[in-house]
């Protein structure tokens, strides 16, 4: 048997030598190769058998001589490299800036100059403490890195989903990254900062309160990198041609709005679809809607920062959009998935210190810290610094350095030119009139290891941040404060993120601890500087105020059964169709289910494979066997009763009451009886308010 398997493999390697004779001189790249192409080693051999190892004999060892089998396995064993210390699970995705509007005055950056010009755009989102394989929904910031292949060189914007930071001064990651990932001692928990050394950490670092404000609210379980804002974080300026000036803090605006999920609905996403923020982005991507962001720009002068009740280098504070409005500026546009998830999305490398003429930086000690650590990073986890000749790192705009050499140094450079100045007439000069130049800041001051004084001030926009929220977000930013201080086992963890909350919110702290079971309310912390309790509200920094308008790009999860409505089907069908939603069948099987006129469709989930925490809305179309069939079934329970629990819109048909009564259904404005095609059009536009808010207050989850 094996001596014939041998011979069949023989005749398909001669079959296949014209292959290798065209491929001699030919590519020098390494690819997977098409169908009908030789499998070949590193080298370029061709390999007769990748079945079996070289042996002595049937049933004798392996021999060391077997290059196919080494080659192989020593190619393998080196296919890691180290993970990203934080940002280690993301995702990337193709695009592309375009430029509104000619923006020279404020920039002479070149992406800025031409309106309509589009730029190549490369972007990665991410988390920060889970490994490369953590769940896409942990309660944690997202990375929003975006590099712009500018005609003038890359450009790197490496933000966050969130305005500010947890702290002031580079000198504290390590230790703020150290307390939130895995205990050093027992490597666990994975991707959550629901853990005493976490909290431990926050409550010893007043500087932190603002920012976990924000983790603690819905920003930090987004519904899809689509529905989330990108921030700078960091005062930039932008400078003109003329050298002046101006302040810049940016941000990227969803088009398609800001949502996110319930924590509860969080937690079971994890286990149902760890990859679900990726997989919705290859979606969306794939299916030709491309998700878009507008660039947004807040502009101010050194007037402004004086007066601003806070310092504007200092990265826990945001500037409020009613006290300097944005200026939008431009789009970007994700329209292409990776080809390669290692080769793009792991191997690009993304640095604060990449910025192009006209962008420069401000004295913010976070950034000054960051721009150390990314390029020193890159090394690390590439391995040499050459990692800028890879396609997703390399500019594409000509460039010319009198770099050389190096480990994996892929390009060529030729002639004899490798220095400057040369008396060769050859080799590439700079350029001082249009060349990276710093902002020439007058800095006279005393060497010092010290923060701005307004730096000082821990708790002001805590304060604006929580009562700019509506009643639903800030219930929810108590039970995410309960939920992950509940995870500690210390006791005066809990006691004093207290005393930091009534700094924040009397009523926020006294909710908390009371979701503590605290039996004596801690002193408010002794304050640094003094807050300033009077900031207004700012609506902008609401996710349910900024939701979309529509319904768009949304996934709506149709529990289905043999004997399922034809006409409410084709109805609810055509209306999603219209709104741009997604739809997908949820069925007691894959494969096809009949509808009541016999017409057969395609169900993409089981019902224990398609729980409705994975649709944005849900619709019930069952007929009265479907539903006597699926009452019994606990998953088809679940999927009503989650819905329910979080509040999403429920459509169903009248034959599909028995399910609903069984899951705990109590009809209100979001469950919606479908009688007609009619209604299935009204049932969608009610899903634009995305969820039914007030019937949290009935069916707590947490
Ligand atoms: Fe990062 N950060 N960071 N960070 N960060 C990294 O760089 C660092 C900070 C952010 O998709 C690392 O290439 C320091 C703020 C994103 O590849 C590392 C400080 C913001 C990404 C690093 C910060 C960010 C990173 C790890 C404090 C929002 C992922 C791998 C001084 C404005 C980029 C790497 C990607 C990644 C260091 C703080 C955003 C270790 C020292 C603030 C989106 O270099």
């Amino acid at each position: 048997m094996a001596a014939s398997r041998n011979a069949d493999k023989r005749k398909s390697v001669r079959l296949a030598d014209a292959e290798i004779q065209r491929g001699v001189g030919g590519e020098t790249h390494q690819t997977a190769g098409s169908s009908g192409d030789v499998l070949t080693t590193q080298q370029g051999a061709p390999i007769a058998d990748d079945q079996n190892s070289l042996k002595a004999g049937a049933r004798g060892p392996t021999l060391l001589e077997d290059l196919v089998l080494r080659d192989k396995i020593f190619h393998f064993d080196h296919e890691r490299i180290p993970e990203r210390v934080v940002h280690a699970r993301g995702f990337g995705a193709h695009g592309y800036f375009e430029n509104y509007e000619p923006l020279a005055d404020i920039s002479s950056a070149d992406i800025f100059q031409r309106a309509g010009e589009k730029t190549p755009a490369f972007v990665r989102f991410s988390t920060v403490a889970g490994s490369k394989g953590s769940a896409d929904l942990a309660r944690d910031v997202r990375g929003f890195a975006v590099k712009l292949y500018t005609k003038e060189g890359n450009w790197d914007i490496v933000g966050n989903n969130i305005p500010v930071f947890f702290i002031q001064d580079a000198m504290k990651f390590p230790d703020l990254i150290h307390a939130v990932k895995e205990e050093p001692d027992r490597g666990f928990p994975q991707a959550q900062s629901a853990h005493d050394n976490f909290w431990d950490f926050a409550s010893l670092m007043p500087e932190a309160t603002h920012m976990l404000m924000w983790v603690m609210s819905d920003r930090a379980i987004p519904r899809s990198f689509r529905f989330m804002e990108g921030f700078g974080v960091h005062t930039f300026r932008l400078v003109n041609a003329k050298g002046k000036s101006t302040f810049v803090k940016f941000h990227w605006k969803p088009k398609q709005g800001l949502q996110s999920v319930v924590w509860n609905e969080a937690v079971k996403i994890n286990g149902a679809d760890p990859d679900f923020h990726r997989r919705d982005l290859w979606n969306a991507i794939q299916s030709g809607d491309f998700p878009e962001w507008e660039l947004g720009l807040q502009l101010f002068d050194d007037a402004f920062a004086d007066k601003f009740a806070f310092d504007i280098l200092d990265a826990t504070k945001i500037i409020p959009e009613e006290e300097v409005p944005i200026r939008v500026v431009g789009r970007l546009v994700l329209d292409r998935t990776v080809d390669n998830f290692f080769a793009e999305t792991e191997q690009v490398a993304f640095c604060t210190q990449n910025i192009v003429p006209g962008v420069d930086f401000t004295n913010d000690p976070l950034l000054q810290g960051r721009n150390f650590s990314y390029l020193d990073t890159q090394l690390k986890r590439l391995g040499s610094p050459n990692f800028t000749h890879l396609p997703i790192n390399a500019p594409k705009c000509p460039f010319h350095t009198l770099q050389q050499d190096g480990h994996m140094a892929m390009v060529n450079p030729k002639g004899r030119v490798n220095y400057e100045p040369n008396s060769w007439g050859e080799g590439p000069r700079e350029r001082p009139e249009r060349g990276i130049t710093s902002f020439p800041e007058e800095i006279a001051a005393p060497k010092q290891r010290v923060r701005g004084e307004k730096f000082a001030d821990h708790y002001s926009q805590a304060r604006q941040f929580f009562i700019s929220q509506t009643e639903p977000e800030q219930t929810h930013i108590k039970d995410a404060f309960v939920f992950e201080l509940s995870k500690c086992e210390n006791p005066a963890i809990r006691t004093r993120m207290v005393s930091h909350l009534t700094n924040v919110d009397e009523g926020l702290a006294k909710r908390v601890a009371d979701g503590l079971g605290l039996k004596d309310m801690p002193k408010a912390a002794e304050p640094a500087r003094k807050p300033i309790t009077d900031l207004p509200a700012s609506p902008k920094l609401s996710i349910v105020k900024n939701g979309p308008e529509s319904f768009k790009g949304r996934k709506l999860g149709v529990l289905v059964a043999d004997g399922t409505d034809a006409a409410l089907l084709a109805g609810l069908e055509k209306a999603a169709a219209d709104e741009g939603v997604m739809v997908e069948f949820v069925a007691p099987q894959v494969g096809d289910f009949t509808d009541s006129a016999g017409k057969l469709h395609p169900a993409q989930q089981k019902v224990n494979g398609g729980p409705s925490v994975l649709y944005d809305a849900v619709a019930i179309l069952l007929s009265a066997e479907g539903a006597k069939l699926l009452a019994n079934e606990a998953t088809a329970k679940d999927f009503v009763s989650d819905a329910f629990a979080h509040a999403k819109f429920i459509a169903h048909t009248e034959t599909a009451k028995p399910l609903l009564d069984k899951a705990g259904v109590t009809p209100d404005d979001g469950v919606i009886p479908l009688k007609s095609a009619k209604d299935a059009a009204a049932f969608i536009a009610k899903c634009r308010d995305l969820r039914l808010w007030r019937r949290e207050a009935q069916v707590h989850t947490v």
